[in-house]
């Protein structure tokens, strides 16, 4: 039987998912919508045989909906994933999990008192192939003990009310998440660069920024975030370790031969880019869902992610490296 779904926000990546939903993951219907634009809801709605509902709190306790997905505007997660613990339904909830580690401590409260995983955190590039054979290779001891991290997360452009700190919360969160997964070890400290700007920044936006991290064993971290790249959609991760370096590789794009030139195209944007990692990650968690024993990232990987966001914009502020802790993983996210 399909897996009812009801989804918050039909916005970009909210169209993205029940588009994936529909056509490409077997198992699941979307059969509940709901967000503050009515009319784009109502389309989406109509286009999906879906129903439309007034608001994110009435899909939730639909009684037709048996499992959630949060695709609203970043601060409006925490609020949806608490409503959703509270009637016992399985949430995938967007990244990032909240926009402050205190929300992110109380989804895991409510979250250990329920007693069950419910939460899935988008973080979608645990699904992409590349990654996961960079994982695969250092978890193999090929390249020895990985020593640094070299990365960069390139945007085309950005949305107008992207700010300073959304480049850490909401793009440079991904590669926060991405490299404490890759290497397997918590944070001991952060700090953000800012280094001359794009001629696009502004007081609002300060852009580009390098994040430096270091984990509790010495391994150090440096990623370019860059909301304005100018040529496309970038994503680059180099690890070196101490017997050889391992590179993500880039999309599989074809090599076009015309008019002198060769070239390969590069994405505009992150739905192209990791369009088979969303789809992996969909259809792994519908499953997981159905069989009762979610295994994708936890909230506790949404808490880490926020603690170090948090530490990181706080470091920029004081113009200074902040000690990272987010103490000791609970046996119930283990
Ligand atoms: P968007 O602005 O295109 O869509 C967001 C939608 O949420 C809008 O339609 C808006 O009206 C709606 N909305 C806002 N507040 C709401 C509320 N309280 N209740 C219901 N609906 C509400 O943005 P987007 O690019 O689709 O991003 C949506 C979310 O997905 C963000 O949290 C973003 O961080 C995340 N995202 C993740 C990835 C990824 O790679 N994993 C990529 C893009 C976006
Ligand atoms: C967007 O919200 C995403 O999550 C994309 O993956 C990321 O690359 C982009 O910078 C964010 O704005």
């Amino acid at each position: 039987m399909d897996l009812k779904i009801g989804v918050i926000g039909t916005g970009g990546i909210g169209r993205d998912h029940i588009r994936r939903l529909t056509d490409v993951v077997t198992g699941a219907k979307v059969v509940a919508v709901s967000d503050i634009n009515v009319d784009t809801a109502k389309k989406v709605a109509q286009k999906y045989g879906a129903k439309f509902y007034e608001s994110g709190e009435d899909v939730i306790h639909s009684n037709e909906v048996d499992a959630v997905v949060i695709t609203s505007w970043d601060p409006t997660h925490a609020g949806y994933v608490l409503e959703c613990i509270k009637t016992g339904k399985y949430v995938f909830c967007e990244k990032p999990l909240a926009t402050t580690a205190k929300e992110c401590e109380d989804i895991i409260k409510a979250e250990t008192k329920f007693g069950k995983r419910l939460v899935q955190v988008g973080f979608m590039r645990r699904f992409d192939r590349g990654y996961r054979a960079l994982k695969n290779i250092i978890e193999s001891g090929k390249i020895g003990n990985p020593l640094m991290i070299h990365a960069c997360h390139r945007n085309l452009t950005h949305i107008p009310s992207h700010t300073t700190d959304m480049t850490i919360t909401n793009s440079g969160i991904h590669e926060i998440d991405i490299s404490h997964w890759l290497l397997g070890e918590d944070y001991e400290s952060g700090q953000v660069l800012t280094v001359k700007q794009n001629r696009d920044s502004s007081d609002k936006l300060l852009d580009p920024q390098i994040m430096l991290l270091k984990t509790k064993s010495g391994v150090r971290i440096d990623v370019e975030v860059n909301m304005s790249s100018g040529y496309g959609y970038d994503i680059q991760c180099e690890v070196v370790g101490e017997k050889g370096t391992i590179r993500l590789p880039d999309p599989n794009t074809v090599l076009v031969r015309y008019n002198c030139q060769r070239s390969y195209e590069i994405y505009e944007d992150w739905s192209q880019r990791f369009i088979e990692a969303y789809d992996t990650e969909f259809q792994e968690w519908v499953n997981s869902v159905k069989n009762d024993k979610l295994a994708g990232p936890s909230s506790w990987d949404g808490y880490i992610a926020c603690v170090t966001a948090d530490a990181l914009i706080k470091s920029r502020n004081q113009g200074k490296a902040e000690t990272i802790n987010v103490g000791e993983q609970p046996k119930f996210y283990k």
